[in-house]
């Protein structure tokens, strides 16, 4: 298929020639249907609209390509994976799609330092086999590993499962390169443990969705491997005793590397999705899965930790790791198999752990009320205090369902967002969680680095 030549640009005129000039012709693509494959949120819910996709091979042509731009007025979406959940990494109106698609190069791990340096554009899961292969572990994991890349991961400070163990992507990322919309590239990828240098690149870009600089490379801490580890899965009559478990399990299991919660009805679709049996003959309505990792005889600590569990109904255990694969598949296989019934509404909220069973309880209720045929599946890392309330069965563009959702959480003092982002998605609701001064505040920032205001406009910051 023809990149250009048949078509005609909808790019200021110079613009075309000299994207091409920087990146080589292969690599700026303007057929439409080429295009559609970049438009397309992974939730199904939004179609935005690109003008051309450009693949940049280094950071240099990165930072080339964005001033090319900045000169010209027109706007960049940089997307890594695609796997954003808050329709963030979609062109809209036009704008440029800056794709890290040829950003892959994973580099040797530096195991003095336990780091690895990589391109933005690697997969999560190449940066897992590099550190498993020197014997160490990377901190973050999620079940998008094998599409969402280290840059997009950045830009939006991904959680996952295991952040109740070694936090989200910010305490990994020690250090960062990015390119400005103005050509400059910052920051830098020194294995250094401490550096009071002034502002500090890696908080700075972490969680910023793309719309203050491009991450072009990454140098990531790594933690040491588990000699040992195992998998519980706990049944529970009510969210409450879920919850009580969970929070004991974090406070009495030194081990703990995630503690996740799933429902009969999430469980009972994974299963109808993937054709497998259920984990216990009973159905239970709540379901928490433990995980355990360290020196050996994690399994043995972690029967102590659930002799002490109150209200468990029935339990499983895995040591090796295809029953442990197994186990987690009842979790991890949730967001896929939702996908299948539809566009997925998706929040994503967080709530102060004494209000987390209530939440849960009455979030359904709330939804159900306003759209009685809305079906409602929650899941999440019950260890953060972190729920996924994914509704079906309800228009892709019904906002009624989202706004009664974010608001009840914001009523509970909770967080709108804990873990995907703002997006586009959560634009509208950013002030329930945000003041006026601290929106002005953030503005100032993206001034300050991105003064054309070209990178990802309508993402994260409402219109001023
Ligand atoms: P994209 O979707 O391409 O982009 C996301 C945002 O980052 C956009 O705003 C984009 O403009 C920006 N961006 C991308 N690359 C760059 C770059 N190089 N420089 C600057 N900005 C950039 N998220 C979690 O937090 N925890 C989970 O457990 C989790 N599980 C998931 C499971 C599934 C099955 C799926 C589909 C998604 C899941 N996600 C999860 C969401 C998603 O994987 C993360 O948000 C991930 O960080 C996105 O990475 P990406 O490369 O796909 O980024
Ligand atoms: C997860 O924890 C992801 O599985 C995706 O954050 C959540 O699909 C979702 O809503
Ligand atoms: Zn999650």
């Amino acid at each position: 298929m023809g990149n250009h030549g048949d078509v005609t640009s909808r790019l200021p005129s110079d613009l075309p020639a000299e994207l091409r000039r920087i990146v080589g012709d292969r690599h700026v693509l303007e057929d439409a249907e080429v295009l559609s494959g970049f438009t397309h949120d992974w939730t199904g819910r939004v179609v935005g609209d690109t003008a051309a996709v450009v693949r940049p091979g280094s950071a240099e042509e990165v930072a080339a390509v964005l001033a090319a731009c900045a000169q010209h007025g027109h706007a960049v979406v940089p997307q890594g994976g695609n796997t954003g959940l808050v329709a963030g990494s979609v062109a809209f109106d036009g704008a440029i799609t800056l794709s890290t698609a040829r950003l892959t190069a994973v580099h040797e791990v530096d195991t003095l330092s336990a780091t690895v340096r990589a391109e933005a554009g690697a997969p999560l899961a190449a940066v897992q086999a590099a550190a498993h292969a020197s014997g160490s572990t990377f901190g973050v994991d999620l079940a998008a590993r094998g599409t969402a890349t280290v840059g997009g991961m950045v830009a939006t400070n991904a959680g996952g499962l295991h952040v109740i163990r070694h936090g989200p992507m910010r305490e990994q990322l020690m250090g960062v390169r990015a390119a400005r919309s103005n050509g400059d590239l910052i920051g830098a990828l020194r294995p250094l443990a401490k550096d009071n240098t002034g502002y500090h690149w890696p908080s700075i870009l972490c969680g910023s969705e793309g719309t203050l600089a491009v991450v072009t490379d990454v140098l990531l801490r790594l933690v040491p491997s588990a000699e040992d580890v195992a998998v519980a899965l706990f049944a529970f009559a009510t969210a409450h005793e879920a919850i009580t478990a969970a929070a004991l399990v974090r406070r009495a299991f030194a081990d703990v590397n995630a503690i996740e919660l799933v429902t009969d009805a999430g469980v009972a679709l994974v299963c109808a999705s993937l054709d497998v049996p259920p984990p216990f003959a009973t159905p239970a309505p709540y379901l928490l899965l433990v995980e355990g990792a360290g020196t050996p005889g994690v399994v043995e600590r972690l029967a102590d930790v659930a002799a002490s569990l109150e209200g468990v109904l029935d339990s499983a255990v895995a040591v090796d790791p295809e029953p442990r694969a197994a186990l987690w598949r009842y979790r991890e296989a949730h967001t896929e198999s939702i996908a299948r019934l539809g566009p997925v509404h998706k929040l994503d909220v967080t709530l102060p752990l004494s209000g987390l069973a209530s939440f849960i309880e009455d979030v359904r209720a709330v939804v159900t009320d306003l759209r009685p045929d809305a079906a409602v599946w929650l899941f999440g890392h019950a260890g953060d205090g972190n729920v996924h309330v994914n509704v079906t069965g309800v228009a892709p563009d019904d906002e009624d369902v989202d706004r009664v959702v974010l608001e009840l959480v914001a009523q509970r003092d909770g967080s709108i967002s804990a873990e995907h982002g703002i997006g586009r998605a959560k634009l509208a609701y950013l002030r329930l969680n945000r003041t006026a001064a601290e929106i002005d505040a953030m503005r100032a920032v993206k001034r300050a680095l991105d003064p054309a205001g070209i990178l990802n406009p309508g993402v994260l910051l409402p219109a001023g």
